[in-house]
C-alpha cells in the first residue's frame, strides 16, 4: 500500500466537511420521513460512510463517472448531485432528478457522471467497468468509479470485472467501501480472506484508507487515481467504515439492531467522520464559530429543500413511458 499523495489543503478540507454534512443532513431527513410514514419507500442510509464517497469524489470532476449501489444518496451528494432534486425523487415528485419516477434506488445524473444508484447489489461493477472500456476507446481521459460493498465483493461480478479492465488497461477505481456487514451477515462469516489481497492476481494496485478519516480517503484515493490516470490500468481501493444505522431504514427493530451489539456501534460512533471532519480543521485553525457556521448554514438550507420538495407538484403518470424507454421506443 503507498501513502504518499499531499494533503488536503483547508479550502478542500472546508468542501469536503461541508460536503460530509450535506449527506448527513439530507439522510437523517429522509430517515426521519421515513419513520412518519412519509416515504413511499424504505431508505439505506450511508450514515457514518460519508467520508469515503467526499473524500475519493473531491477528486473527480462532471465528465468523470460513477456507479453506485442501494445505498446511493451519498454517492449521488458526493460527486455533486443536487440534493433538492435527490430530495424531491426520493418523495417522488415531478421536480426529483429522474422526475419522481426512480426514488431512492435509481438516483441518477448523467450530466455530472452519476450513472446511478441499483438495487442489484454488484450491479455497479459490470457498467463502470463498460464506462471506463469507452473512457479508453475514445482516449478522453475520464475515469470511471465504481463504489460497491464488502458484501458485492463476493459476487463474480467483481472478479470480471478485476479480470478485464486489468487486461485491457481500462481507468476505473474499484472502491469497496468495508463496512463489515452484508445486511444482518458479519463480514467474517461470509468473505474468505482480506478482499484488498484480491487484487494482486490480476496485478492490480491496492490501495486501503481509513474510511471514516476524509483527508485519508483523500490522500489514498489521490495516489490511486493518478495511478489509474496515468493509463496502468485499474486500481482497487478498500476504504474501512460502517453504517452506524439500520442496512435499511424498513428493517424491524432498525434502531435496536439486534444483530450488532450496542458496543460495536458506539465504537464507530465514537469515530463519526464529520465530527473528526471537525477536528481536523480545528487543527488546521478554522475558528469554532465558523465551523458552527457552516454546520447551521448546511442545516437551514437542506430544511429548506426539504420543505420546497415536500409541496412539489406530483409526477403526470403519462410520462411513465417516456421516462422508461428511450426517445426512439417510446
Ligand atoms: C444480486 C442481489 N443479491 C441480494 C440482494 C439483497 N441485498 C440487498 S443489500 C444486500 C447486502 C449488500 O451488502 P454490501 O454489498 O456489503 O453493501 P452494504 O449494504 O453493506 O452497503 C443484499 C444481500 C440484492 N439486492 N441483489
Amino acid at each position: 500500500m503507498r501513502n504518499d499523495y499531499h494533503n488536503p489543503d483547508p479550502e478542500k478540507l472546508v468542501a469536503m466537511f461541508e460536503r460530509m454534512l450535506v449527506i448527513r443532513e439530507t439522510e437523517e431527513y429522509l430517515g426521519a420521513q421515513f419513520r412518519a410514514g412519509e416515504l413511499p419507500a424504505g431508505v439505506h442510509l450511508y450514515i457514518g460512510q460519508e467520508a469515503s464517497g467526499v473524500g475519493i469524489c473531491a477528486h473527480l470532476g462532471d465528465e468523470d463517472w460513477i456507479t453506485s449501489t442501494h445505498r446511493g444518496h451519498g454517492h449521488f451528494l458526493a460527486k455533486g448531485g443536487d440534493p433538492y432534486a435527490m430530495i424531491a425523487e426520493i418523495h417522488a415528485k415531478s421536480d426529483g432528478i429522474c422526475g419522481g419516477f426512480g426514488g431512492t434506488m435509481h438516483v441518477a445524473d448523467v450530466s455530472r457522471g452519476i450513472l446511478g444508484a441499483n438495487g442489484i447489489v454488484g450491479g455497479g461493477l459490470g457498467i463502470a467497468t463498460g464506462a471506463a472500456f469507452a473512457a479508453k476507446l475514445e482516449g478522453n481521459g475520464k475515469v470511471a468509479v465504481c463504489f460497491f460493498g464488502d458484501g458485492a465483493a463476493n459476487q463474480g461480478t467483481f472478479m470480471e470485472a478485476m479480470n478485464v479492465a486489468s487486461l485491457w488497461k481500462l481507468p476505473l477505481l474499484l472502491v469497496c467501501e468495508h463496512n463489515g456487514w452484508s445486511e444482518f451477515t458479519r463480514s467474517e462469516v461470509a468473505t474468505s480472506g482480506r478482499i484488498i489481497d484480491r487484487a494482486s492476481p490480476f496485478n492490480i494496485p491496492g490501495f486501503e484508507a481509513d474510511g471514516n478519516d476524509v483527508a485519508d480517503v483523500w490522500r489514498v484515493s489521490g495516489r490511486a487515481l493518478e495511478s489509474v490516470r496515468s493509463g496502468e490500468g485499474p486500481a482497487l481501493l478498500v476504504t474501512y467504515t460502517y453504517r452506524t444505522r439500520g442496512h435499511v431504514e424498513a428493517e424491524v427493530n432498525f434502531l435496536s439492531q439486534p444483530y450488532r451489539s450496542e458496543e460495536e456501534v458506539a465504537s464507530w460512533v465514537a469515530k463519526d467522520p464529520i465530527e473528526r471532519g471537525a477536528a481536523l480543521l480545528a487543527q488546521g485553525g478554522i475558528a469554532e464559530e465558523e465551523i458552527s457556521a457552516i454546520r447551521a448554514r448546511v442545516k437551514a438550507s437542506i430544511a429548506e429543500m426539504a420543505k420546497r420538495a415536500r409541496s412539489a407538484a406530483d409526477p403526470d403518470p403519462a410520462r411513465v413511458r417516456s421516462m422508461m424507454f428511450s426517445a426512439a421506443e417510446a
